[in-house]
């Protein structure tokens, strides 16, 4: 899972069980939220869990068990912000993917939903998707605290309209063919992919201290745009088996990214730079925040 350029000094065997376990625990929980592909209407069911479940790293999830263990956040609130994140971004890849957006035909490593089925049922997928993820989390005794519940809600809802994912992805498809400068192409991606990244965390984080809180959103909002410049430099270097979607496809499609604005080296800089920032905004933690440490670095280093 190397990607050559980013070398971490993560104690990598505990990590590795740690992630291997939350992927696993992500999964099943799920596999046990979505609807049998038996139950009417069977090809949505089924389109469902096509494109929920068997793929996909879990870094959103992964980082809301991490920032959860920090702050003792209850395990079933942990549970329920994971699966509803990952629920969103399923939702996000099924819609970004279809011919009126970007277009792909491949996603990890399998035809895309709209691909396997059709696109009246890929747009249903994305939308029962994004329901599923705001019925789990507002799920009646999910939370002791009607009020941390509805705190939680509002992350989820904020980060995925158009003033987070939803938005971000409205000005990237506004994007094509223009000369953006940096700061643009950072505020795209602040909403595109960093607003549920940081919900992720922020979720995760629901029963830290103020400061705790605070802490956890510079480090998401640093790691998640470490996040979109890795997979801008990994769309030039990789290769589309080893992404399990279309490689290339940006540069080909005439999208402003962090390699055409500032090249291939600064880019890796950049993410760098990023990355550090991160780490700084961990420090009032101390050793405690190993997890998300990791998950940083699992970031930096992904090949896929
Ligand atoms: C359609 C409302 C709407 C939004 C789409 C997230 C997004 C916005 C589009 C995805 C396109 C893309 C490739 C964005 C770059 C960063 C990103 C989100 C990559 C995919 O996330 P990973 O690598 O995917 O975490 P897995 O498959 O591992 O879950």
């Amino acid at each position: 899972m190397k990607n050559g350029w980013f070398v971490a000094d993560t104690s990598e065997q505990d990590f590795a069980d740690w992630v291997l376990t939350k992927q696993s625990r992500i999964e099943h929980k799920l596999n046990h939220t979505l609807a049998s592909a038996d139950l009417a209407p069977e090809k949505l069911h089924s389109a469902m869990r096509y494109s929920a479940l068997g793929g996909g790293k879990r870094v959103r999830a992964l980082l809301c068990y991490a920032a959860a263990e920090l702050c003792e956040t209850d395990i079933a609130i942990a549970d329920a912000a994971a699966c509803a994140v990952e629920l969103i971004h399923a939702y996000s890849l099924v819609h970004d993917d279809m011919p009126c957006m970007d277009d792909d035909d491949l996603r990890r490593g399998k035809p895309s939903c709209h691909k396997q089925y059709d696109e009246a049922t890929a747009l249903l997928v994305g939308d029962a998707l994004q329901s599923l993820a705001f019925e789990i989390l507002s799920k009646p005794q999910q939370v002791d605290n009607a009020s941390q519940q509805m705190h939680m809600l509002h992350i989820l809802a904020q980060a995925s309209g158009s003033i987070g994912m939803a938005g971000g992805q409205a000005i990237d498809l506004a994007s094509v063919g223009k000369a953006l400068t940096q700061a643009e192409l950072e505020s795209m991606h602040q909403l595109k992919t960093g607003a549920l990244i940081q919900a992720a965390v922020l979720l995760g984080a629901a029963s830290g201290s103020k400061l705790q809180i605070t802490a956890a959103r510079t480090f998401a909002a640093n790691i998640g745009l470490a996040f979109q410049v890795v997979d801008d430099i990994l769309d030039v270097e990789a290769d589309t088996s080893t992404l399990g979607k279309t490689a290339g496809k940006d540069a080909n499609s005439n999208k402003p990214t962090y390699v055409t604005i500032l090249g291939l080296d600064v880019a890796k800089q950049h993410a760098q730079h990023l990355y550090a920032n991160a780490i700084i905004a961990l420090s009032p933690f101390g050793a405690s925040a190993h997890r998300l440490k990791e998950l940083a670095d699992f970031i930096m280093q992904r090949s896929f």
